[in-house]
């Protein structure tokens, strides 16, 4: 007997059909988000699950499906899931690095290019009609050649943003949990690792690509915004919570920094509707790894921890070694 999973939201048919091949599949071909509730019923004596961020593994539903061995999200991130109680339960679970790093990082570029070049305020002001002659201070904006960028999160993604400025000419300060090692640095734009008040004093844009942890929460809020030039960009393709929405909100709209660019949000996709109002932020809906290529990688190594773990292997991407026995 084939094991049995679900794949709690919809997927590419092809790695659908890859995963039939080797499971028993019970499929969400309506893309429905399951309530906590229903999620339970449905994992019930499934062997593994194939998830995204919106399916919360709490110790609740492991205690519920004590036949499950392998939660593998599709996602780097795995802030959906409690990794303690699952090590606890003996589940694994599985994340996609590396695959997303380089789309990522093009589109925290692309997010802070945008802001600082006021490309979405732009296009809106063309197409209400209101371009009628040259104005020499027409949607003037900030320069990002020859500027300093502020990485804070300086792993996998925020090196390949750090790459990406060389051609720019931009100096980079990075902060970070631990400082990299130089040759790192030296790769990474010879990034200048400093404390997090120093780089959101002296940054002309500042780039979050940290991983969410209840230790970050609101990381950026008034205290930290009020630190910031009043000419910056504050870019957000790390997760909701990271920033202090409403602080970021009465910052921008107080033009105390001077834009932002934001792919991630508190309770999205509820997002806070005050965003709406500001024309000084480009707004994204949690797109950054959301190229056509990278979407397919990050689904296909998804299945591929999933292959792993139920027969018999061990997942390329394990977030919690002990259950595997590795380190
Ligand atoms: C995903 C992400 O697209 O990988 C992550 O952690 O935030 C995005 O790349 C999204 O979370 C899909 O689950």
């Amino acid at each position: 007997m084939k094991p049995r999973i679900l794949v709690a939201r919809a997927i590419f048919p092809e790695t659908l059909e890859r995963l039939r091949q080797h499971f028993d599949v019970e499929d969400n071909p309506n893309d429905d988000i399951f309530s906590p509730e229903e999620l339970a019923a449905r994992l019930k004596g499934k062997d593994g699950l194939f998830s995204s961020l919106s399916e919360r593994i709490t110790p609740q539903l492991l205690a519920a499906c004590p036949q499950l061995k392998a939660v593998c999200n599709m996602a780097v991130g795995y802030n959906n899931i409690d990794v303690d109680a699952a090590t606890a339960a003996g589940v694994v679970v599985t994340n996609t690095p590396e695959v997303l790093n380089k789309t990522t990082a093009d589109f925290g570029f692309t997010l802070m290019m945008a802001a600082a070049r006021r490309v979405t305020e732009a296009e809106q002001w063309l197409r209400a009609g209101q371009w009628k002659k040259w104005r020499y201070d027409d949607l003037v904006g900030a320069d990002i050649h020859g500027a300093t960028l502020g990485i804070i999160g300086m792993g996998r993604i925020g090196q390949e943003i750090a790459r990406r400025s060389i051609g720019f000419d931009m100096q980079v300060i990075y902060h970070n949990r631990s400082r990299l090692a130089p040759e790192l640095e030296a790769r990474a734009n010879n990034a200048r690792y400093v404390s997090k008040e120093e780089l959101l004093r002296t940054a002309d844009h500042v780039i979050l690509v940290v991983p969410y942890s209840p230790a970050l929460h609101h990381m950026i809020g008034p205290a930290e915004l009020a630190l910031m030039k009043p000419s910056a960009i504050l870019v957000n393709v790390a997760r909701g919570g990271i920033v202090d929405d409403a602080a970021l909100i009465a910052a921008l709209r107080e033009r105390r920094i001077a834009g932002a660019g934001i792919d991630v949000f508190e309770n999205e996709p509820a997002f806070n509707p005050e965003f709406l109002s500001l024309s000084n932020v480009v707004l994204t809906p949690h797109i950054a790894s959301a190229s056509l290529a990278t979407r397919r990688a990050m689904a296909e190594c998804a299945a591929d921890n999933l292959i792993a773990a139920l027969t018999g292997g061990v997942p390329p991407n394990v977030v919690n070694p002990a259950v595997t026995g590795g380190a």
